[in-house]
C-alpha cells in the first residue's frame, strides 16, 4: 500500500491552524534569540534517519514475541512500509539492510522500488552471529575471531558477498557487527581472538570500493556474557586506525555499560574523524533496543550537541555520518514506534541547533558553570515541536505523523493485506 499526498493533505486540513499559530508563536520566539525559523528547517529537512529493515515486524525477548499482524513478509514489503514511514514524516528516506534476511535477488527490481518511494540504501549489514540453514561451518564459537581458519573464511567471504549485494542496490556501506566473545573466563584468548578479527577484518576492508565506509560496531555483552571481542569505542577505534581511513566507529546507544558518557565518546571519534554513524534507540538498562528519546532525552540532546558542533567545526554535512535506528519493539507497533523514534532524532538535532555556541563558548572559557547549565539546558527545554512539524509540511509529510498513521488506519490496511499472522523476518 501507498499513501497518497491528497490523503496526508487532508488529514493536514484539521491541524493547520492550531499548527500555523504555534510555529508563528515559535518563529517569533526563535528569532528574538537570533536564529532563522527558515535556516533551520533547511538544515532538519537535510537529516534523513535510515530505518533497520529488521525493526519493521514486532521484535520479540527470549520469553516471548507478540506479532501484531501485517508485518512484511519479504524484502518489497519491508521497502513499502518505510515508503510509508517517509510519505509521512519525510525524514525517514533510506533503509538498511541485513543480509542473508533481505537478499536482493533482483537488484534492479528492489532499487527502483525504493527510487519510486524516494528511499536510498544506508548501510548493508552482514550476519555472522546466527548459523544459517544451508552453511557448512558453525558460528558458535565466533566468526572473524574464530581458531578455525576455515570458519574465518567462511564469515570473511559472507561479508565481502554482502559488500557486493550494497554495491548492486548503490549503497556505500557495509555495518559489521560482532557476536564474537567467550561465555567463561579462560575459554579465549584475548589477544589471539583480536589479531583474528584484525586479520579478517582486513581482508574485508581490502574489498570495499574506494567510496565506502565499513562501520565497526561495539558492544560490552550479549550473547556473551563474559568477554566482547569488540566490546567498547576504544576497541572498535583501534581496529578502525589499523584498517585504515575507510573504516568508521558505529556508535549504538545501547551498546554501553551504565552511566556511561556517550557524549563524550561522540566528542572524541568526531575529534579523531573517526566516527561512522550512528544506531539510535534508549534504554534504562542494558541493549534495550526502546524508542529513541524515550528514557533519556537530555543525553540524546547532549549527543547531538556533540554531534553539531563536531560537524560545524569540520564544515561537514549532516550526510557525512550515517543515521540509523536500531530499535525492537514488543508492545507497540513498529511503524508507530519508528515514527517517535525518528521524531525524537529531529527534535534533539534542531535543541541542538539552537544552543548559543559562542555564548556557551565565552562561558566556558569563563568558568561560568552556571551559564553553561542555564544555555544547554534552555535550549533542551525549548519545545521545538511546531518546527519539525513545519518542515514535514514544508516536505510534503504530515503535520502529526503518528495521528495520520492511525487515522489513514494504515495498520489495519497492512493487516487485510498481509494477513494477521504475517510476521517479518529478523530477530
Ligand atoms: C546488536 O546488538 C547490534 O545492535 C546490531 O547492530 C543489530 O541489532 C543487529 O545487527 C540486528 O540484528
Ligand atoms: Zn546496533
Ligand atoms: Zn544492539
Ligand atoms: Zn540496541
Amino acid at each position: 500500500m501507498r499513501l497518497s499526498s491528497d490523503q496526508i493533505q487532508a488529514c493536514n486540513e484539521p491541524l493547520l491552524h492550531r499548527h500555523q499559530q504555534a510555529f508563528a508563536r515559535l518563529s517569533e520566539y526563535l528569532e528574538a534569540e537570533g536564529f532563522q525559523p527558515e535556516a533551520l528547517i533547511a538544515q532538519i529537512r537535510q537529516l534523513q534517519i535510515a530505518i533497520p529493515s529488521w525493526a519493521l515486524g514486532t521484535g520479540g525477548t527470549r520469553f516471548g514475541r507478540f506479532p501484531i499482524g501485517g508485518e512484511p513478509r519479504n524484502l518489497e514489503e519491508k521497502i513499502e512500509d518505510v515508503g510509508l514511514l517517509h510519505a509521512l514524516n519525510r525524514a525517514s528516506g533510506a533503509i538498511s539492510l541485513h543480509i542473508p534476511w533481505d537478499i536482493p535477488w533482483d537488484a534492479a527490481h528492489i532499487r527502483s522500488l525504493a527510487a519510486g518511494l524516494g528511499l536510498k540504501f544506508d548501510a548493508v549489514n552482514s550476519n555472522t552471529f546466527q548459523d544459517q540453514p544451508d552453511q557448512p561451518l558453525s558460528y558458535k564459537f565466533g566468526s572473524l575471531c574464530h581458531t578455525d581458519p576455515a570458519v574465518r573464511r567462511q564469515a570473511i567471504d559472507h561479508n565481502i558477498e554482502v559488500i557486493r549485494y550494497g554495491e548492486a542496490l548503490g549503497s556505500h556501506c557495509l555495518s559489521v557487527w560482532l557476536a564474537d566473545g567467550s561465555n567463561f573466563p579462560g575459554q579465549r584468548s584475548f589477544v589471539q581472538a583480536f589479531q583474528n578479527t584484525l586479520s579478517s577484518l582486513q581482508e574485508i576492508y581490502a574489498e570495499l570500493p574506494d567510496d565506502w565506509i565499513m562501520l565497526v560496531e561495539y558492544k560490552p555483552y550479549e550473547p556473551n556474557f563474559y568477554s566482547t571481542v569488540i566490546q567498547d569505542w576504544g576497541t572498535a577505534f583501534l581496529l578502525s586506525q589499523k584498517l585504515g581511513p575507510k573504516a568508521r566507529v558505529l556508535v549504538d546507544l545501547g551498546h554501553h555499560l551504565p552511566n556511561t558518557n556517550i557524549e563524550q565518546i561522540v566528542a572524541t571519534l568526531m575529534m579523531e574523524d573517526r566516527l561512522g554513524g550512528f544506531h539510535f534507540n534508549d534504554s534504562k538498562y542494558g541493549d534495550d533496543d526502546l524508542t529513541v528519546g524515550s528514557i533519556r532525552p537530555y543525553q540524546l540532546f547532549l549527543i547531538f550537541h556533540e554531534l553539531v558542533q563536531g560537524l560545524q567545526s569540520r564544515n561537514r554535512s549532516v550526510d557525512t555520518l550515517a543515521w540509523m535506528i536500531d530499535a525492537s519493539h514488543n508492545t507497540k507497533d513498529p511503524l508507530e514506534d519508528l515514527l517517535q523514534s525518528v521524531e525524537a532524532i529531529q527534535l534533539a538535532f534542531a535543541q541542538a541547533l539552537i544552543v548559543n555556541r559562542k555564548a556557551l563558548g565565552e562561558a566556558q572559557q569563563q568558568n561560568d558553570v552556571a551559564w553553561c547549565q542555564e544555555l544547554m539546558q534552555g535550549a533542551f527545554r525549548t519545545d521545538l515541536r511546531p518546527l519539525i512539524a513545519e518542515a514535514r509540511l514544508q516536505a510534503g509529510g504530515a503535520i502529526s505523523p503518528l495521528q495520520t498513521y492511525r487515522q489513514l488506519q494504515v495498520r489495519q490496511q497492512l493487516i487485510a493485506q498481509r494477513g494477521k499472522k504475517a510476521v517479518a523476518t529478523g530477530l
